[in-house]
């Protein structure tokens, strides 16, 4: 509908008054004295304001449909504002307005702190999910945890990770509304608590609809203690109350190792007993006082195992709160449950200590007993071999397994790309595979088109709806391939490249002014940003750089493309190898921009605390995307999609869904080296890294660099830590696991093959326009519509 001219002044006027309002009310001052983030306090209310109706109407329709719940431990929402102004059609006119009252959109957008509430993929990827659900129009609720600080800030000092807490929501948060009406009582053995809801609300684009993420806090079940206090034990009435207060204290900063922490399973069963009792409450408020069609009504999707627990607890409130007899009860649980699988490493899966829950939780421990008792029972009448059921049981060797557990109570098991599916088929969940082959599915992750292309880049954005004659693409991401033609029109190219040109001088201020590093936008942009963890293998990228900067030490007058090398990453504050290569990026980039001669041909920058929001800085400057995982071990990858979404080529593995981007623009438009997965087996019996480091040419220089003086991590004994985890292993971990000096040589020859590409302009920059074209298959709507048809079988439906 064309807007007319007035229409669009009423808004921006409107916006001005409530921007007004919003300062009197929560600042007390005229708007002229607001401080920046005033403006952005009132401006988010502004928008809070505006969608209150609809999102409370998006309620109402849901309540009496068939519903799905994406439990998670982890929702990576990073900023709201830009967001939602887009999603409902207000940037231009909140843009407008602001500058009318004297200030900048750009600056106040700056103020918001990232809601950080997650490590990596896994959260980022609930986000986009919830963010794909709205714009679908779908009656899907996130549920999570509140916690008060997020993932830590990272800072660098001496080259070294430093981890300093994320008070992202002290000063203040606009965007979740507390639901104080809504609380419910969590009880453990040794403990009672309330969990309170906050909402935080999550528009779609070009809707009305506004979904819900609800996120729980934990407050004293009982008054604060006054006899305590009254008889001078105020610590211990305060020691009660930090009690209550460290189930949401904090998120564990950890991403696939496993820590078997009593607070961790404390922080799983309470936002899960939590939202499961709202679904409860909700469902028999609009369903009457019954439970036995309960999943008609909802499924739910488990985000990994960490929300696993979910499936004793509803078996308890349909036993114990509610007299269900057991076996209807479990025939609803297994037919509510649903469980995806995000890793295939061993050290992620989640195994408690039986002592732990019989501690916490008595009651449901005898539940999870009675569970593995049916279970075994069933196996024995399928004709189970003893070895095999006990292998299979969800509890054995002392633990509760929680993948056990989570494959047995959920209708359905999803991997996450397809090559990772069939991993889980084929080897890490194949006796389960075998016994349940239609429980299992795959669904390819996806990313968001708003935050990943239309909010992050509306310079590209602007282009493609130009060429288009209309802006579908933004919902519905394989319009993208009608301009794959265009790859043949020199002018439209040249528009691209201009276009990149422009992200990358964005880029490049952002890292002078958070890093003090000069990049060359003219260069070949080559970036890794991603958790730090060894199968992704940056110390394979490290060591190549290591062997260019000698290279170009020895020979400096040879031709060569220019390039930098930008990594972003943060550590698992216990991960001590993981912090060294951290350490040893930062001293790689010392070395190579402090030499005068090496610096006028590479640059070599580490982006500190790279979260949501730089990564949407980054993401659209790239010319190459670093996919380089240990082949068979990343799941599936996400960031690989959206460098892709934003024209860069990726470089990288046939590993996760690289093989589904290769699928998608052809082999002659990614770049793909290394091992394949299905060779590892017989490369595992013979592969003795020594042999590379001694016979491929330039290789031992680059690790010798490690420990011969070249890179000093001043006594931390990181280095050798390093060093030897290459060439001789440990105790525990043979030499090399992650294959890097196996991949060395053919990495280093399709970064040399890349070069070649890059020389020619307008061919490097055809193969990027076909990366953007092709990346309809990675929306997360795609993802978002499997799940719902083939899993959740939800339909949607408008206010
Ligand atoms: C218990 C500690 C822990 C915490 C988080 C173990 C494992 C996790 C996650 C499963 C790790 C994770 O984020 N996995 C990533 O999930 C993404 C979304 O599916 C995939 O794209 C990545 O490949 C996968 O590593």
């Amino acid at each position: 509908m064309e807007k007319s001219i007035e229409s669009e002044l009423s808004q921006k006027d409107e916006i001005i008054d409530k921007i007004k309002l919003f300062i009197r009310a929560g600042s007390a001052k005229r708007s002229e004295q607001a401080t920046e983030f005033e403006k952005w306090m009132a401006l988010s209310r502004t928008v809070v304001e505006r969608m209150a109706t609809n999102w409370q109407d998006t309620r109402t329709t849901y309540s009496t449909m068939r519903q799905a719940h994406y439990f998670s431990a982890e929702f990576l929402v990073g900023r709201s504002l830009v967001n939602n102004l887009v999603n409902l059609g207000m940037f231009e006119d909140a843009k407008a307005a602001i500058s009318e009252m004297g200030g900048s959109l750009a600056e106040i957008e700056e103020q918001e702190n990232d809601a950080a509430l997650g490590n990596g993929g896994l959260g980022r990827l609930a986000a986009c999910f919830l963010d794909s659900c709205a714009t679908l129009n779908l009656p899907v609720t996130g549920y999570g945890i509140m916690y008060r600080f997020g993932l830590f800030r990272q800072e660098i000092e001496y080259g070294f990770q430093k981890e300093y807490p994320d008070t992202w929501k002290e000063k203040g948060y606009p965007w979740l509304i507390r639901r104080d009406e809504l609380r419910v009582k969590i009880h453990y053995d040794d403990l009672d608590v309330f969990a309170t809801p906050s909402d935080l609300p999550i528009t779609g684009y070009g809707t009305n609809n506004v979904n819900t993420l609800r996120l729980w806090r934990a407050e004293p079940a009982q008054e604060f203690d006054f006899n305590l206090f009254n008889s001078q034990r105020f610590d211990a009435a305060v020691i009660e109350r930090n009690r209550v207060n460290d189930i949401w204290r904090v998120l564990y900063p950890n991403d696939t190792t496993y820590e078997g922490k009593v607070l961790r399973i404390r922080q799983q069963y309470f936002f899960v007993s939590a939202s499961l009792q709202d679904i409860v409450r909700e469902h028999k408020a609009f369903h009457g006082d019954t439970l036995g069609n309960f999943a008609q009504f909802h499924s739910v999707q488990l985000n990994d195992t960490h929300p696993a627990i979910g499936i004793p607890e509803l078996m308890r409130i349909l036993t114990q709160e509610n007299n269900m007899d057991w076996d209807q009860a479990w025939l609803i649980t297994k037919n509510t449950f649903a469980y995806t699988n995000h890793t295939i490493l061993s050290e992620a899966l989640e195994k408690w200590d039986i002592g732990i829950f019989q501690y916490l939780f008595k009651d449901l421990y005898h539940i999870i007993e009675r569970i593995n008792d049916q279970f075994r029972s069933e196996m024995s009448s399928l004709g189970l071999a003893q070895d095999k059921i006990d292998m299979l049981s969800p509890i054995g060797e002392g633990k509760v397994r929680m993948a056990w557990l989570a494959i047995y109570g959920s209708y359905s098991i999803n991997g996450v790309a397809k090559l990772h599916t069939q991993i889980l088929e084929s080897h890490t969940l194949n006796a389960w595979y075998k016994i349940w082959p239609s429980k299992f599915s795959n669904k390819t992750n996806g990313v968001t088109p708003r935050r990943w292309l239309r909010t992050c880049n509306p310079e590209l954005s602007a282009l493609l709806t130009q060429l288009l004659g209309n802006d579908k693409w933004i919902t519905n991401l394989e319009e993208l391939k009608k301009l794959q033609h265009l790859e043949s029109d020199p002018a439209v190219m040249e528009k691209f490249m201009a276009i990149k040109q422009v992200k990358k001088q964005q880029l490049v201020d952002f890292i002078y002014k958070t890093e003090g590093i000069k990049l060359d936008p003219n260069s070949l942009f080559d970036i890794q940003i991603k958790r730090l963890h060894e199968y992704k293998r940056q110390l394979l990228n490290a060591l190549s750089i290591l062997d260019l900067y000698f290279d170009i030490k020895d020979s400096p007058d040879k031709p060569r493309v220019m390039r930098s090398f930008i990594f972003g990453a943060k550590a698992a504050p216990g991960y001590f190898r993981a912090k060294g290569i951290i350490k040893l990026i930062n001293e790689i980039v010392n070395l190579v921009n402090n030499d005068p001669i090496a610096s006028k041909l590479m640059k070599v920058v580490f982006v500190h605390n790279y979260n949501v929001s730089s990564a949407e800085i980054l993401f659209p400057a790239a010319d190459v995307s670093e996919q380089i995982s240990t082949a068979g071990l990343e799941a599936s990858g996400t960031g690989n999609m959206k460098f892709m979404l934003n024209g860069a080529v990726t470089h990288g593995t046939y590993d996760g869904a690289n093989v589904e981007i290769v699928e998608a623009v052809g082999w002659d438009n990614a770049f793909i080296f290394g091992e394949r997965v299905e060779n590892f087996p017989a490369i595992r019996g013979y592969y003795n890294p020594r042999w590379q480091y001694e016979n491929i040419p330039g290789l031992k220089r680059a690790v010798d660099a490690l420990v011969d003086g070249t890179l000093n991590d001043q006594g931390a004994g990181m280095f050798q830590d390093i060093f030897n985890s290459l060439l001789y292993g440990t105790i525990v971990q043979e030499a090399d696991v992650y294959y890097i000096l196996g991949d060395f040589a053919d990495y280093r020859n399709s970064r040399k093959i890349l070069d070649q590409a890059y020389l020619d302009r307008m061919g490097f920059a055809r193969k990027c326009w076909i990366n953007i074209c092709s990346s309809g298959v990675f929306s997360s709507d795609r993802t978002i519509m499997e799940y719902a048809n083939d899993l959740w079988k939800i339909t949607s439906a408008k206010i």
